[in-house]
């Protein structure tokens, strides 16, 4: 039988390695779902609840395996719910691949059915963005669009009209320069090495600081030995953003953890302090936590020469993969006989953690959420991949869940978007079938899309789902009252039962209210159900909040403030411990 457009599509895929693609169908895309049926030995189709988790589970399976995420939607509505997964995709750099459909190639922009111009829709998202305009055009630009996403970790868009779908690809209907065998699927590595002299100068400043700190992101995840080497050389160090989490293991003696709002305080001193900063694979947008300018003289590592000195004014940038790069500047560095800046941060790190297991065993009713997190992190796997979403929850997964040596994790990290957690621990269960794969997330987060717990049932995964419950938009209404002295308002959320709520979908649901049983409760539950998903709802304090490493007068003012201002649950505020550094500070 002669292929179709759509086969021409789908083995394109095969071709670049693609084993599965998230999607949901609609009379926009029948032809390739016919496509992926008479193809579904080499490649998988996973059915989703809500097109944007499809994008958030393309995101999370390349940020999990390195690999190209591919998600499928039909015209119209089904392609415009997959933005916010791809603008995830776009903003933390994930190579993913969007498929959309078309109405009839003659019909488009005429007021038809689902008209909708999903490439001019997705000209902002897409690094590569195009329109099938035949059946044998589709080789090429399935191509192209692998390529461009892969090569420069970018989201591609391909947009096919139904009809052309199922058209016969049928090759003697090509224009005359379009001739067969002129294009090629062999995937090329784009790492470039540094210059010898740019090695040179970057080792001569590092040789030269006093006080080195490494400021290690996303893009050093796959650089840890390298990184701890250039740490001991150094005697620096290693602060980790958000998406570095994993890129050293907690336990390192070179880290001070995580920074930002949600970081620790020796990461916050390691770069207010430092005169030398190494920044590999980051482009942390919270610029406040960076030395001053002038203050430090810095080296980045990026594989994107676009972004060297996007947020800090560098000496020297050097362009290619961290570990490349690291490897080829260790043998230039001196060993520092000066150990005391990173003495000074260890030490700091001793005390960081003393007060978070202070705050992680606190057996007070309501349970604090601090518990759920150390409790949880204790008992991982050391093949762990643990996933989260925007709120305080993110602050007690960066500071409460110690990253160990093997174990991946990731959130929304510069979209920073709700939603994401359950989508990724779909995707990484996917990917890595006999890996334990985790979601920490919040009720508010996790009731966006929670009708994908559902697909984790169908495709009988054995995720486990915490959801932090504290029936409020938490982060929010700690940034009205601390960022901008406001009473809290329109954050309260209306309670679920996701206990309930998990049985109907056919996973196991297992509450936690009593900090005292939290421990033995996670032990039974993360066991549970080994051929499906189990959630725990842990229903906690909804006055704990996150608290800054170094909380400023500015916002302790600002607290105070919504206080007098009426905050709806001042009492309930003036006993916490937030309220107190207010008391300290004002
Ligand atoms: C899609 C989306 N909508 C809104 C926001 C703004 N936002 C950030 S955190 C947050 C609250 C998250 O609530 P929940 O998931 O319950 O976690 P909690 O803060 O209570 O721990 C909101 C509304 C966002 N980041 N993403
Ligand atoms: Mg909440």
């Amino acid at each position: 039988m002669a292929k179709t457009a759509a086969d021409v599509l789908i083995e394109g895929l095969i071709d670049w390695g693609v084993d599965t693609v998230f999607g949901l169908p609609g009379d926009g895309i029948n032809g390739i779902m016919e496509a992926l049926r008479t193809h579904q030995e080499q490649i998988r189709f996973v059915q989703v609840r809500h097109e944007e988790a499809a994008a958030f589970m393309a995101c999370g399976y390349a940020k999990y395996t390195g690999k190209l995420g591919v998600c499928l939607a039909t015209s119209g509505p089904g392609g415009i719910h997959l933005l916010n997964g791809l603008y995830d995709a776009k903003l933390d750099g994930q190579p993913v691949l969007a498929i959309t459909g078309l109405p009839f190639h003659d019909l488009n922009d005429t007021f038809t059915q689902q008209d909708v111009a999903l490439d001019r829709l997705f000209m902002d998202v897409a690094a590569y963005n195009t329109r099938v305009m035949g059946p044998t055009h589709v080789e090429n630009v399935t191509e192209l669009a692998c390529r461009t996403a892969i090569g420069y970790r970018k989201v591609a868009h391909i947009t096919f009209p139904t009809d052309i779908q199922d058209m016969k690809a049928d090759r003697k209907m090509a224009s005359k320069r379009n001739v067969a065998g002129h294009v090629s699927n062999v995937p090329a590595d784009s790492g470039h090495l540094p210059t010898e002299a740019d090695l040179q100068r970057s080792a001569a400043i590092l040789n030269e600081g006093k006080k080195i700190a490494i400021l290690a992101g996303q893009g050093a995840l796959r650089a840890t030995d390298a990184l701890e080497r250039a740490a001991d050389v150094l005697g620096a160090p290693i602060v980790k953003p958000l998406l570095g989490k994993a890129a050293v293991p907690d336990d390192s003696p070179f880290t001070t953890g995580g920074i930002g709002l949600l970081g620790t305080k020796p990461s916050q001193e390691a770069l207010e302090n430092c005169d030398t900063l190494l920044m590999v694979g980051s482009s942390f947008p919270y610029i406040e936590f960076l030395p001053k300018p002038g203050k430090a003289k810095a080296i980045q590592i990026d594989h994107d020469p676009v972004r060297i000195g996007l947020r800090y004014d560098v000496e020297v940038g050097l362009v290619g993969d961290s570990r490349r790069c690291l490897e080829a500047l260790l043998p230039l560095l001196k060993r520092k006989d000066d150990r005391s800046f990173l003495e000074k941060a260890q030490k700091g790190m001793k005390d960081w953690r003393e007060l978070m297991e202070k705050r992680s065993s606190n057996m007070e009713k309501p349970m604090k959420p601090q518990v759920v997190a150390h409790e949880l992190g204790r008992r991982l796997r050391s093949d762990a991949i643990v996933s989260s979403d925007s709120g305080t929850i993110t602050t007690w997964w960066a500071r409460h869940i110690p990253a160990q040596k093997g174990q991946l994790y990731s959130c929304s990290g510069t979209l920073a978007t709700m939603a994401c957690g359950l989508p990724y621990t779909i995707a990484a269960q996917l990917a890595h079938p006999n890996r334990q794969c985790v979601a920490f997330v919040g009720d508010g987060g996790f009731s966006m899309l929670m009708a994908e717990l559902a697909t984790a049932v169908k495709y009988k995964l054995p995720i486990v789902v915490v959801v932090i419950k504290n029936n409020t938009l938490g982060q929010i209404k700690w940034e009205q009252m601390v960022f901008l002295g406001n009473p809290e308002f329109g954050v309260d959320l209306q309670s679920i039962d996701f206990v309930k709520y998990a049985e109907a979908c056919g996973a196991v649901g297992v509450r936690i209210e009593d900090p005292k049983e939290c421990g033995s409760l996670l032990d039974r539950a993360i066991n549970a159900n080994p051929s499906g998903p189990v959630l725990i709802e842990a229903v906690v304090d909804p006055f704990e909040a996150p608290m800054p490493a170094k909380v400023t007068f500015d916002q302790a003012a600002k607290l105070a403030e919504s206080l007098v201002r009426g905050e709806p649950n001042r009492s309930k505020i003036v006993t916490t411990q937030i309220a107190d550094r207010v008391r300290e500070l004002v």
